[in-house]
């Protein structure tokens, strides 16, 4: 199985490179980030208490997320393959994906890690804010995303690095750009 998982910090471009992955490679996406959206939407009880963590910037608890994420992951199956899509955001996370996929006999083939300098992020964040209305989309909630991701999701990076799995992709130019370095990479890893 081709499991992905896609990094980066807020408005890397996980969705929009997430969204060509599957198109080309046909995988199942699974994305955090817009699961719990749905849920607040809905209104939900995990919605609820999701929306009081998210319009403040922060990342929703751990056994929340993972619990949640694990009835997703027993609800679907696709033999080719998952992208994990802003899932795991902490250690705890990652180390509660790797039990998952362990006792479904597969695991993590490749994290793509997308960079993209501060200012850029901030910059692309605003403009979808503008267009979308997300409410974790304004400028002091983006700075609390990024100080969250600094202090809690980019330790992920030295975690996949030393398993030899994490492929640093730049994140900067068109999308269809930078699409194609993670195709180079997927290819080569399913050659
Ligand atoms: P997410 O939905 O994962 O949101 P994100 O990190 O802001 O977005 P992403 O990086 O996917 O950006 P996109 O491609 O859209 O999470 C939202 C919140 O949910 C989190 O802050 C957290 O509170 C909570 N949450 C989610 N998962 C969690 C977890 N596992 N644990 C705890 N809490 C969790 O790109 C952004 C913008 O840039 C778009 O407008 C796009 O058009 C533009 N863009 C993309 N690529 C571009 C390019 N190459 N050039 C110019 N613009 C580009």
């Amino acid at each position: 199985m081709l499991n992905i998982v896609i990094f980066g910090a807020p408005g890397s471009g996980k969705g929009t490179q997430s969204e060509l992955i599957i198109e080309k490679y046909g995988l199942h996406h699974i994305s955090t980030g817009e699961i719990l959206r749905d849920e607040i939407e809905k209104r939900t009880t995990l919605g609820l208490i999701a929306d009081e963590y998210i319009s403040q910037g922060q990342l929703v608890p751990d056994q929340l997320i993972i619990d949640m994420f694990a009835d997703i992951l027993d609800r679907t199956s696709n033999g080719k393959g998952y992208i994990f899509d802003g899932f795991p955001r902490t250690i705890s996370q990652a180390e509660a994906l790797d039990q998952m996929l362990r006792e479904r006999n597969t695991s993590v083939v490749a994290v793509f890690s997308l960079s993209v300098e501060e200012q850029e992020l901030i910059h692309r964040l605003l403009k979808r804010g503008e267009e979308s209305g997300r409410s974790d989309d304004n400028l002091e909630t983006i700075q609390n995303r990024l100080d969250v991701y600094r202090a809690q999701t980019e330790p992920l990076k030295e975690y996949y690095k030393k398993k030899g799995k994490l492929f640093k992709i730049k994140g900067i130019g068109s999308v269809e750009d930078i699409f194609e370095g993670i195709m180079d990479t997927i290819d080569r890893l399913i050659k």
